[in-house]
């Protein structure tokens, strides 16, 4: 029977890529994001491969992730695999400049919207007993880099996070895992610097980033496992990149 994997944030970068990496190998997808023309041009791709359900919403939006996954058809409502990915980092300033507005939007989305998808999805695997819930973090979720103070405290909180859902799941045979990539060239620094796309391409400059099918590639790896086989934390960076601030750059 075909699995179906439950993507948030499946309009771009990892997200997208994941979706194509699962529906080249022949999973069913529920893709979630909120910007409706990319969603379309998605699920008319790969639903040539794959059957796909696409739901947008807000993550911030507790009543419509509620909903939306309430709403679910019935050849969609068994989630196998959720990949908690939706999120970004929104400005990079010292704290004592910080933007408010953008402390909201990193902690509402990266930690609570994750959180919301989370609650709705968990209690259909616990049916179950079964279920394979990856948490994407980051490197900022093992490491705090000047500037970086609340997008990494949100990636610490989804490392947090990851660690206790492992831990309440357990004696339900639930798989929870996180995966987190260093510098990746997708869409996260055009949102981080607020479309300015001059600096953001600058941050990719100069090396090899990761690209956002190495991760794909990943997950498809971790969640293909053995059942009984569950990578719980899994740190990749490129090979240019020693940490959040050393990357051998040859500019
Ligand atoms: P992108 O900006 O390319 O993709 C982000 C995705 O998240 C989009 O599909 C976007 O969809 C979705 N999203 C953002 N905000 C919301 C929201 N409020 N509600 C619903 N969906 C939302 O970035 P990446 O692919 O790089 O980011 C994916 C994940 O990977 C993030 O959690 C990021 O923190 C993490 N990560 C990224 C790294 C990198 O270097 N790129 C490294 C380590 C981790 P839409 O706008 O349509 O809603
Ligand atoms: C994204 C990578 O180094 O910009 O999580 O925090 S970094």
């Amino acid at each position: 029977m075909m699995k179906t994997v439950f993507i948030t944030g499946a309009t771009s970068g990892i997200g997208k890529a994941s979706a194509i990496a699962f529906a080249k190998n022949g999973y069913k997808l529920v893709l979630c994001g909120r910007r409706e023309d990319r969603m379309a041009e998605i699920q008319e791709e790969l639903s040539k491969l794959v059957p796909v359900h696409t739901l947008l919403f807000d993550v911030r939006d507790k009543v419509a992730v509620a909903e939306g996954i309430a709403s679910l058809p019935t050849e969609f409502a068994k989630i196998d695999i959720l990949i908690n990915n939706a999120g970004n980092a929104h400005g990079l300033d010292p704290i004592q400049t910080g933007n408010l507005d953008d402390w909201d939007a990193m902690i509402d989305i990266n930690v609570k919207g994750l959180l919301y998808v989370s609650r709705a999805i968990i209690p259909m695997m616990i049916e179950n007993r079964a279920g394979h819930i990856i948490n994407i973090g980051s490197t900022a979720a093992k490491e705090v880099y000047p500037n970086g103070n609340v997008y990494c405290a949100s990636k610490h909180a989804v490392d947090a996070l990851n660690q206790g859902m492992r831990m309440d799941l357990n004696q339900y045979g639930i798989r929870v895992g996180g995966i987190h990539p260093g510098l990746v060239e997708t869409g996260f620094s055009e949102v981080r610097f607020k479309g300015d796309s001059d600096r953001a391409e600058k941050v990719y400059q100069g090396y090899s980033p990761l690209q956002p099918e190495d991760i794909a590639d990943i997950i498809l790896f971790v969640v293909s496992r053995p059942y009984h086989v569950n990578i719980a934390d899994l740190v990749v960076m490129p090979t240019d990149q020693a940490s959040s601030t050393i990357i051998n750059k040859k500019l």
